[in-house]
């Protein structure tokens, strides 16, 4: 056998095992090999029962990704599962880890799974834009029903082994040594001397369905699909297991599949997978730089922000002190994370107990000394540098050598604040998205004097408290508000000559953002920017004068919309347009009708320069960690694969062309296109080869 696919015996029992680091894909290496074994110990007649098994760290995690877009070898995973089927002597997968895609579609090949009691089991493949595309949308169907497997593959959410076990895919749970357990299973099930089903022969659960119900769960899944292909396709999919013959429908999963995977969606879905992984490479981090051990944080200010970073804290199971002026405060913070974590648990997505675990690990206190045994503080407190100065010269007095010194600052100068402090290597930006116990992206601010293993600390933090970190340079907004600033220039000046703010909104929803700017401004609060603007002495012709009315969005009940009977639900407000109609014709402004195509131009293709300018300035090491920064902190969507994916699938040169036309009727230096974009426009070239000097 090859080194990627070993096969042992135990008496009657054939253990075959592969060993494909790190996550036992399914790479071609490994399938050549495992069809030999399939076939070899098929025909072996001193074999009465086979185990397959994954060495390493996980059951196979699924096809390799990196071989999609490139010509399939075979044999290809259906062939394997095919053979896999028809042997008639009792197989079974071993499964720990995490066996999901092509990995849990290889298991029910077998005739039966023994899971370790850990593992999860899952059908991811509809998060890369697919659909499980050997076999997991027909023959999960036929073991536990076509409902249930619907929830599966849709949510691509993997299950628990107990779970897995209750609903009827595992067969067995191994509390200990899962290969001893299975192998003991296998030749149980030889001695019983009988022929097994295979999975495709197990139709109860298909001929009990329900089509009609399962039809309205796949139509209420249908609503939340915002455009993307591979829900629909994988319901479809599970449809056709309950009305057409077995070999049909599988033959037409291949169908989908060919077409999901060719997709731009996939392909921009793909991109986001690896451009994740990617991001937590930073330069001069590697994996010789240990991170410092966090075994308690500490939290400054127990607003929104800061209660909800207190949260990310407690969710990942590290003590959380909480400081705050005074006991009010204090309070008010505590009992706004008690009734956020009530909200999850009458949702159904979080114990009472976990609930309680987690509120256990919060203490407040309104002294600094009591910071003292804390390995990391973020402080949350307002957006002024004389308040982040009072605060830091606090806490280096206060905080042992070693602790990371933190600012949530969404976009002043981290060196500047670490100058405040007598250890700027400890000092660092974690930029957390409102409402930080729910946004995923956390934008890590590199200071100039930021030391490595604080990086590198984070890095490791963000996984253990469910972040997807980025590193950025500094400058004001770092990547992804100072982006959002470059998409939001326009939008008023779109209402001031003849677009709606519901048209601009709906133009942005059209695209597949989660919601459109004014809908954004008005869910924000309009009173946010307008402190900061009056603070700054700029002006919005539009928003000041709702401000100054007191619309201040959803919560006065109006904004850019009126929001009736406390609904959350904008309606456009007449009122509203007949004050940009009265600030343009002041103006002298000609209003007249704007097309969806002008409103992307006029905003997204701005944002997208502005991201070339913040690669041409090192501030992001790659264009892909400005595509993640979008889709996990704003809602890009991801079948479009964030700003610089779009961007080359819009075509760079198409965008500078635009841009040149907006620059030039309008001489804003926002239209203005980047060197580099217009570098790639002639060259024909794409973003990954432009890698700045790491942020
Ligand atoms: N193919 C290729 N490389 C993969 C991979 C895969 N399926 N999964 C992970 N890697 C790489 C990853 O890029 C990283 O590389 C390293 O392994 C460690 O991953 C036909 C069509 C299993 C939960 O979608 O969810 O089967 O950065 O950092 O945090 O129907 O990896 O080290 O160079 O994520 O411990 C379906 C994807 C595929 C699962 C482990 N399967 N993987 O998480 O490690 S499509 C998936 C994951 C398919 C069939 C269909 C996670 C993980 P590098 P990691 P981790």
């Amino acid at each position: 056998m090859s080194q990627s696919v070993a096969v042992s015996r135990d008496g009657a029992v054939a253990i075959i095992t592969i060993d494909n680091p790190p996550v036992n894909a399914l790479s071609f290496h490994v399938r050549e090999p495992l069809m030999k074994a399939f076939e070899t110990l098929r025909d072996d007649a001193t074999v009465e029962a086979i185990v397959l098994a994954c060495a390493g760290r996980t059951f196979v995690a699924g096809a390799d990704i990196t071989e999609f877009g490139k010509p399939m070898q075979r044999p290809d995973l259906r062939d394997l599962i095919a053979t896999l089927e028809k042997i008639e002597k009792p197989t079974v997968a071993a499964i720990h880890g995490t066996a999901l895609g092509g990995g849990l579609e290889l298991a029910l090949g077998c005739h039966s799974r023994v899971a370790d009691k850990a593992a999860k089991l899952g059908l991811p493949e509809v998060k890369l834009g697919l659909l499980p595309g050997a076999g997991g949308t027909i023959r999960l169907p036929y073991l536990i029903g076509p409902q249930k497997a619907l929830k599966i593959i849709v949510s691509g959410t993997p299950i628990t082994a107990g779970e897995a076990l209750e609903g009827g895919l595992v067969d067995a749970i191994a509390e200990n040594d899962l290969v001893a357990v299975a192998v003991e299973f296998a030749r149980a099930r030889a001695a019983e001397g009988k022929k097994f089903s295979a999975v495709r022969d197990r139709r109860e659960k298909i001929e009990k369905a329900d089509l009609e119900a399962f039809d309205r769960q796949a139509a209420e899944l249908a609503k939340k699909a915002r455009g993307l292909e591979a829900p629909v396709a994988c319901a479809q999919s599970v449809r056709n297991a309950i009305t057409l013959p077995f070999d049909e429908a599988l033959a037409s999963e291949r169908d989908f599949f060919v077409k999901l995977v060719s997709g731009d969606q996939s392909r921009a879905q793909r991109h986001l997978f690896f451009a994740e992984r990617e991001a937590a490479k930073v330069a001069g981090v590697g994996k010789d730089i240990a991170p410092r051990e966090i075994r308690r944080a500490g939290v400054i200010g127990a607003g929104t922000m800061g209660g909800g970073i207190a949260m990310s804290f407690a969710n990942g199971g590290i003590p959380v002190t909480l400081l705050e002026m005074n006991r009010e405060a204090l309070d008010r913070g505590i009992a706004t994370i008690e009734k956020n974590y009530a909200i999850s648990v009458s949702r159904g997505s979080m114990t009472e107990e976990a609930k309680a675990r987690r509120m256990a690990l919060f203490s407040t206190t309104t002294d600094y000394a009591d910071l003292a045994d804390c390995d990391i503080v973020v402080e949350a407190v307002f957006e002024d540098m004389s308040v982040k100065q009072d605060v830091f010269g606090k806490l280096d007095a206060a905080a042992k050598p070693g602790t990371i010194l933190a600012s949530n600052t969404s976009y002043l100068d981290v060196d500047q604040i670490a100058a405040f402090t007598g250890r700027p290597q400890d000092v660092v930006g974690t930029h957390f998205f409102s409402p930080a116990n729910v946004m995923k992206l956390l934008e890590i601010v590199r200071g100039r004097k930021t030391a490595p293993d604080v990086l590198a600390t984070l890095l490791s933090l963000s996984k253990r408290i469910g972040k997807v970190p980025v590193v950025v340079g500094v400058c004001p907004g770092f990547v992804g508000n100072r982006m959002l600033g470059a998409r939001s220039d326009e939008t008023e000046n779109l209402l001031l000559e003849g677009a709606a703010p519901n048209q601009v909104d709906k133009a942005f929803t059209d695209f597949g953002w989660p919601m459109g700017p004014f809908q954004m401004y008005d869910l924000a609060g309009l009173d946010i920017g307008w402190r900061n603007r009056k603070a700054t002495g700029k002006a919005a012709v539009i928003s000041d004068p709702l401000c100054e009315q007191g619309r201040f969005g959803q919560k006065t009940g109006r904004g850019f919309y009126l929001y009736e009977n406390g609904s959350r639900t904008p309606t456009p407000d007449p009122d509203v347009e007949r004050l940009i109609a009265d600030k343009a014709r002041e103006r002298g402004i000609e209003r007249r009708d704007i097309s969806a195509e002008e409103i992307t131009e006029r905003t997204l293709y701005p944002m997208i320069n502005e991201g070339a300018k913040i690669l041409e300035e090192g501030i992001a090491a790659r264009a892909s960690d400005i595509d993640i920064v979008w889709v996990n902190g704003y809602g890009f969507p991801i079948g479009k694969g964030g700003p610089m994916f779009f961007a080359e699938l819009e075509g760079i040169k198409k965008i500078v062309e635009r841009l040149e036309y907006w620059h030039g009727r309008t001489g804003k230096d926002a239209f203005k296109p980047a060197a580099l974009l217009k570098k790639l426009a002639a060259s024909g070239g794409s973003f990954s080869e432009k890698t700045a000097q790491a942020a």
